[in-house]
């Protein structure tokens, strides 16, 4: 199978990383977590995503706050699919770093998740991986069945509560 190489601008974010990296372990995904600056360690963020195919990876998420470019840096130096996080930060309620995540230029595209959206950035990288990994797209349907049903058990819950 894959990897998938998560990548955070800050040890700061590990936090905010944290539901995608609980969910690659559910779903036995092999993965990769670094901490990679586009900032202040743009030369290994940049070497990270550029031997990243060769190294086994399929997909890159990245996770960065503030003025966010990981993941367009990341993405200016691989075709593999590029996930970003944007991470909340202490001002601007993580706005700038949506901002700064999604608006790539044409040719050069990063998936943005929400802001703080770590679960939905690994659940994105795994439908990604079981694109040729039949065990994992099975893994994956089992677990939006059972989505399912925990909604309508919580339906049901309701209707009695309500008679
Ligand atoms: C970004 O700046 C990081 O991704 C982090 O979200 C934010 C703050 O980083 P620290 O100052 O906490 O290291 O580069």
């Amino acid at each position: 199978m894959k990897k998938v190489g998560l990548v955070m601008g800050s040890i700061s974010d590990l936090g905010a990383v944290q539901p995608a990296i609980d969910l690659l372990k559910e779903l036995e995904i092999p993965f990769e977590a670094h901490v990679y600056s586009a900032h202040r360690s743009p030369a290994e963020a940049a070497a990270f995503a550029k031997g990243a195919r060769e190294n086994g990876f399929g997909v890159l998420i990245a996770a960065a706050g503030k003025a966010a470019h990981l993941a367009g840096a990341l993405a200016a130096q691989t075709t593999l699919p590029v996930i970003g996080i944007p991470v909340k930060s202490s001002t601007l309620d993580g706005l700038d770093a949506l901002l700064s995540t999604v608006q790539m230029p044409s040719g050069l595209p990063v998936a943005t998740v929400a802001i703080d959206g770590s679960y939905n950035a690994a659940m994105l990288a795994a439908q990604i991986i079981s694109l040729s990994d039949a065990q994992l797209a099975d893994k994956l349907d089992k677990q939006r069945a059972s989505m399912h049903d925990s909604v309508l058990e919580k339906d049901a819950e309701l209707q009695k509560k309500l008679q």
